[in-house]
């Protein structure tokens, strides 16, 4: 029997492509840089089943013309890229990589935090500068971690995982808001107490920012939610690009309304907003908050193994449509 084609679409590690070479024909993006959309459509043809990283858009046009496919699985806990609802009316099915990213995200999203108040690229910056001279009373002086309240706006595993840090680690007071309430025993585990969006926002001295995108969060961080904070407060994306207002944010920053961010994901990433490259009191890192060597291999074992348990046997691990699966 002949072995069914699938497409890698951006290059990821070899023995994750040696496991997907024993099942299948793979067509395998080795290069540096992502497949223009042309490029994808034209190197779906014939396959059964992609690897996708997170940024390549599966809808209803790129599966009307890959009419072969049948699984998409996404190297990402989040799944922006796909439009689920086509692909469950396309009948293929569509997988993300949960849990094996939970604990090295949060560990990233919490250190973010940190990194944010005690305005340690700012102060690194000045150091590589060669301006480190004197000392001075208030210099680099940010604001406490240890003590203060901790915001946390999307309280899926991740947020959760954000929480019991800040929490169970700092001695932080930790609030969040979700669109649904966590069960009793959850909320306890993590020290959270739910509050409104507005409360959130008033009550934060950090606030990170954890939940998925839709077209409901889009900007769910703009110009009039800045200006609910406190002057003292951080803000902190971890989540994904557009979730905030990255012009009004920069706008924010520059006016002092907030006392810094720190952002791991932009609108229109890997281009960043310019006025946030010139604004001093922001940390920039290029989305890498799942970016641990074990974890980053989980991933993409873990999406692998959807394509095989899949198209092999039947049995995707991590499905996002299982209706698709049928009965
Ligand atoms: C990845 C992510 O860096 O899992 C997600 O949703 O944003 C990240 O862990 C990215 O999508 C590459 O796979």
């Amino acid at each position: 029997m002949t072995k069914p084609a699938v497409l890698v679409a951006r290059a990821v590690f070899p023995e994750v492509i040696a496991k997907l070479e024993q099942h299948f024909i793979v067509d395998h993006n080795q290069g540096d840089e992502a497949w223009s959309r042309e490029q994808l459509l034209a190197r779906l043809q014939g396959k059964a089943g992609a690897f996708t990283t997170g940024a390549e858009r599966i809808d209803a046009d790129l599966l009307k013309a890959c009419p072969d496919l049948r699984i998409v699985a996404n190297m990402a806990v989040g799944y922006n890229n796909f439009d689920v609802k086509a692909m469950t009316a396309a009948k293929v099915l569509a997988t993300n990589t949960p849990d094996v990213l939970t604990d090295t995200t949060a560990d990233f999203g919490f250190a973010l935090v940190m990194a944010t108040a005690r305005r340690m690229a700012e102060s690194e910056r000045y150091l590589r500068a060669g301006k480190w001279t004197r000392w001075s009373y208030d210099m680099f002086a940010g604001s406490d971690i240890h003590g203060s309240t901790l915001g946390i706006l999307g309280m899926g595993r991740i947020g959760q995982g954000i929480a019991r840090r800040g929490a169970h680690g700092f001695g932080m007071k930790a609030i969040y808001h979700n669109r649904s309430r966590l069960d009793p025993a959850t909320e306890a585990a993590c020290k959270a107490t739910y509050v409104s969006k507005e409360q959130l926002l008033r009550e934060s001295d950090h606030l990170i920012l954890v939940l998925p995108y839709s077209p409901e969060s889009h900007h769910a961080i703009g110009a009039a939610e800045i200006a609910q904070m406190k002057p003292t407060a951080t803000l902190v994306n971890i989540a994904r690009g557009g979730i905030v207002d990255d012009a009004a944010l920069a706008k924010a920053l520059r006016d002092k309304r907030i006392a810094a961010a720190g952002l791991d994901v932009y609108e229109g990433e890997p281009k960043v907003h310019p006025d946030l490259l010139t604004v001093p009191n922001v940390v920039l890192t290029p989305h890498i908050a799942s970016a641990t060597v074990p974890t980053r291999k989980a991933m993409a074992n873990l999406a692998a193994d959807n394509l095989v348990g899949f198209l092999v046997h039947g049995k995707p691990l991590t499905p996002l449509n299982p209706e698709v699966l049928g009965g």
